[in-house]
């Protein structure tokens, strides 16, 4: 369903066994070269913990090593990613799917008292649609406006499986996490406890 423009919440989209196979991914990315953290933000360190693929994610920019962390240059963004982002963006707008290519995913992970303050996403150089895939326990997702962080928003709850696409007037819209529901995940997720989000996301950087 369309939330509003440029929004469409496409509710189990991955199947069981998908969701599976990228939770098998997620546990081998967090013992790659960069670690799971979780970014530090106006001096606070984010409750969500964060894993890049692509380019790494820290408050502002985008770079190619975790410079926050350890240094190491964060693992590659993997081609079965760009195909799945492409698929995900078909459900949506079959024009732009054959074109898109996201550069970099951060994996986030939310443990149950995890939340994420209402935010824009605009570190990104392009206007490219955001497409984001939630794996293990539901949360309640708060879809804003673009003004401010405040009222009008909607409150939709975010469930395993679950594929959302930002884009258009909606990929600047104010979001957010103000809660995560422990215990569940579905059984045959792969995902015991937590929350998993991907979202998958063009830098619109060189390099
Ligand atoms: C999440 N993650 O469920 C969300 C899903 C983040 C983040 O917010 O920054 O990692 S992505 C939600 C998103 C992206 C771009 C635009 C909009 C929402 N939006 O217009 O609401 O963990
Ligand atoms: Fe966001």
């Amino acid at each position: 369903r369309e939330l509003a423009p440029g929004a469409y919440w496409a509710p189990g989209w991955l199947t069981l066994e998908q969701q599976a196979w990228i939770v098998a991914r997620f546990r081998e990315w967090v013992q790659g070269p960069v670690p799971l953290r979780g970014a530090v933000v106006n001096g606070h360190e984010m409750s969500v913990k964060t894993v890049c693929l692509g380019w790494h994610w820290r408050p502002y920019r985008y770079s190619r090593e975790a410079v926050d962390v350890n240094g190491n240059r964060v693992l590659g963004f993997p081609d079965w990613m760009v195909r799945l982002g492409r698929r995900a963006l078909a459900e949506v707008d079959p024009d732009l799917a054959e074109s898109y290519s996201p550069d970099t995913a951060l994996v986030n992970y939310y443990d149950a008292q995890a939340r994420m303050g209402m935010h824009q996403d605009k570190d990104e150089a392009s206007s490219a649609p955001v497409v984001s895939l939630s794996i293990g326990d539901t949360c309640r997702f708060r879809f804003g406006n673009t003004e401010n962080r405040g009222r009008p928003y909607e409150d939709i709850d975010l469930a395993s499986g679950d594929l959302f696409v930002f884009g258009g007037p909606s990929r600047l819209a104010y979001h957010g996490i103000p809660k995560v529901y422990p215990g569940t995940a579905p059984q045959g997720c792969g995902l015991e406890e937590g929350r998993i989000n991907i979202t998958m996301r063009v830098t619109g950087l060189q390099g």
